[in-house]
């Protein structure tokens, strides 16, 4: 008879997880503060070598966030608000990776957060309303409640360019930077892609670099950033009016205080709006000229404004007219891509060292072994590229892992048309998952933080009330999510967000469903409708 195994062969029965969170960015970070406090057992998992999310991720030079640091952190612990200090108006990635290293310490949190571990599988198991889950790492965890923090600019997209894998020399992506620090110094580089990350990484490569060549598809509309270091007495002028100011956060439309605009663009004079766009140029703040009039994103004609002031500042600023005209964005609404904020940015084409292709003239064909060969057949000679190309943003994150949820189906197969969900929070069939900042939620077109820590809170409450109530199940209805979903289309098609082939609507990645992937009805309106389901007893949701 086949020898029974030995006690310790077999696997360990562990009780399950009352919560997993995937992903140790500022969600899950903060997501595991939460359950924790209401005492449930929770572990996190995170892909990379240590916390951090996004800002673990993105650390080549002049990695910086465009909201205002002050602005951009926890309001959830009035103690960390008062303690912390921020040295600049625009923090930079390694301020800010330091800034949620100091939240995993002092709220204690890294015992519970397994690193350089991916999960790879999900499949609910509906008899006990559990998630039963894999990782790559070859651990397999059951629990109940399943947060996917997993971020929406995380999942690299590929940039699909014929010959990648034949360069003989470095090729970096922005948003997997190496550790080490890379020198550019002496060497000729190639930077693919003019979006936020190449925005901010080209002035400080062109520093270093003999030759730089940036390949453009599509040009950005830029601002500069303005950015400083914050005084002493700044910094104490904030920390007193903190608590007032985390309130306005969280009844503001973005997740940033600014004044709202009254008027049209287009019931002011020429000079009157000129000055506007002049104002916000120069306070170097991405919401002041969003906001400086209510139609910025609403009307052509008063976005156009906006446009061509912008064009003639690069126009102004770059000496050479038609390397100006390359760099001048037509075609597409300002905002509709995500704007970017710059140091230096558009004056680096002075730089003699600094060549411009445009790909729309001459389309990269293939990359070879020694650089970068364009459409009128010049092969570019370059020692490093890096691609600065963008994400799969938004759903890539979700999509990756096989999820299954109720009857065998996968959200992929699901979402094979695009993300269907009810509040941004739970989709029908994949009961007990919530999703931080996901799709149909507004979270990119905000200030992600305040965003995570509203989502967070309401995941939170809602797993404190299924426990209090002793309900194990709490899933979306399906006609709940079709009518938040049309609702979340129909904003979107009250802009001008479509007209703009952005990363927004998938349209950076090939076969992507063309969706708007985020609410625009504003976080002020978005909490309330969250706020009011909970309220009502988790209206378009079931509970079981
Ligand atoms: O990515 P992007 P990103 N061949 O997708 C081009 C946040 N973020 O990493 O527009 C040639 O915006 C592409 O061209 P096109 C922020 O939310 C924030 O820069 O598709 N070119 C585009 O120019 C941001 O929006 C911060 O025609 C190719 C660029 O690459 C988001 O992350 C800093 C190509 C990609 O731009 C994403 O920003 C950084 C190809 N095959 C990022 N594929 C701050 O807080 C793509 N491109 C400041």
């Amino acid at each position: 008879p086949p020898a029974t195994p030995p006690v310790d062969a077999l696997p360990a029965v562990t009780p399950p997880l009352d919560a997993v969170v995937v992903g140790a960015g500022p969600a899950g970070l903060y997501q595991l503060h939460r359950l924790r406090e209401l005492g449930l057992r929770t572990r996190v998992f995170e892909a990379g070598g240590d916390v951090g999310g996004t800002w673990y991720w993105n650390r080549y030079p002049g990695a910086r966030c465009d909201i205002e640091s002050m602005s951009y952190s926890f309001s959830f612990s009035p103690e960390l608000d008062q303690e912390w200090v921020w040295s600049e108006k625009y923090a930079t990635q390694p301020e800010i990776l330091r800034y949620l290293h100091h939240v995993a310490d002092r709220f204690s949190l890294r015992g519970d957060i397994t690193l350089n571990t991916r999960v790879t599988r999900a499949v609910y198991d509906e008899e006990r309303h559990l998630w039963q889950l894999s990782t790559d790492t070859g651990e397999s965890v059951t629990t109940r409640f399943l947060v996917m923090a997993s971020g929406c600019t995380s999942t690299v997209k590929d940039p699909g360019i014929p010959g990648a894998d034949s360069f003989a020399g470095p090729v970096h992506h922005t948003a997997r930077w190496p550790r080490e620090e890379a020198d550019f110094t002496g060497r000729r580089v190639a930077v693919i892609g003019t979006g936020s990350s190449g925005v901010q990484v080209i002035p400080l490569i062109a520093e270093q670099a003999a030759e730089l060549t940036v390949f453009q598809r599509t040009p950005a509309y830029a601002l500069p950033a303005r950015n400083r270091p914050l005084t002493a007495a700044e910094v104490t002028e904030w920390k007193a009016g903190y608590p007032e100011f985390r309130a306005a956060q969280r009844r503001s439309k973005g997740g940033s205080v600014c004044e709202m605009p009254t008027r049209s663009a287009l019931e002011v004079g020429e000079a009157e709006r000129t000055a506007a766009y002049e104002a916000a140029w120069q306070e170097g703040l991405l919401s002041a000229i969003l906001r400086s009039y209510t139609d910025i994103l609403v009307n052509e004609e008063a976005n156009e404004t906006v446009a061509a002031f912008i064009r003639s500042k690069i126009g102004s600023i770059v000496d050479d007219p038609r390397t100006a005209e390359r760099l001048s964005p037509r075609g597409f609404p300002f905002g509709t891509k995500r704007p970017c904020l710059d140091t230096g940015y558009y004056a680096t084409y002075n730089k003699p060292q600094v060549t411009l292709v445009d790909l729309r003239e001459t389309p990269i064909e293939e990359i070879t072994p020694k650089g970068v060969r364009t459409a009128d057949g010049r092969e570019h000679l370059v020692d490093v590229i890096v691609h600065a190309t963008g994400f799969d943003s938004v759903t890539g994150s979700l999509l990756a892992p096989d999820i299954v949820g109720k009857g065998g189906v996968t959200l992929r197969e699901k979402w094979a048309d695009g993300p269907v969900n009810q509040l941004g929070l739970v989709s029908a069939g994949f009961p007990n998952l919530f999703t931080v900042t996901g799709p149909l939620s507004p979270s990119v077109l905000t200030n992600m933080v305040v965003s995570i820590e509203q989502h967070v809170e309401w995941i939170t409450d809602c797993v404190a009330h299924l426990r209090s109530n002793g309900i194990t199940e709490i899933d979306a209805t399906p006609e709940a999510e079709a009518a938040w979903t049309a609702h979340v289309a129909e904003l979107a098609s009250g802009t001008l967000y479509p007209a703009a082939d952005s990363w927004y609507l998938g349209a950076n990645v090939p076969g992507k469903p063309r969706v708007f992937l985020a609410y625009v009805g504003g976080a002020d309106r978005y909490r309330e409708a969250c706020a009011a389901s909970a309220r009502d007893g988790y209206t378009g949701f079931t509970l079981s």
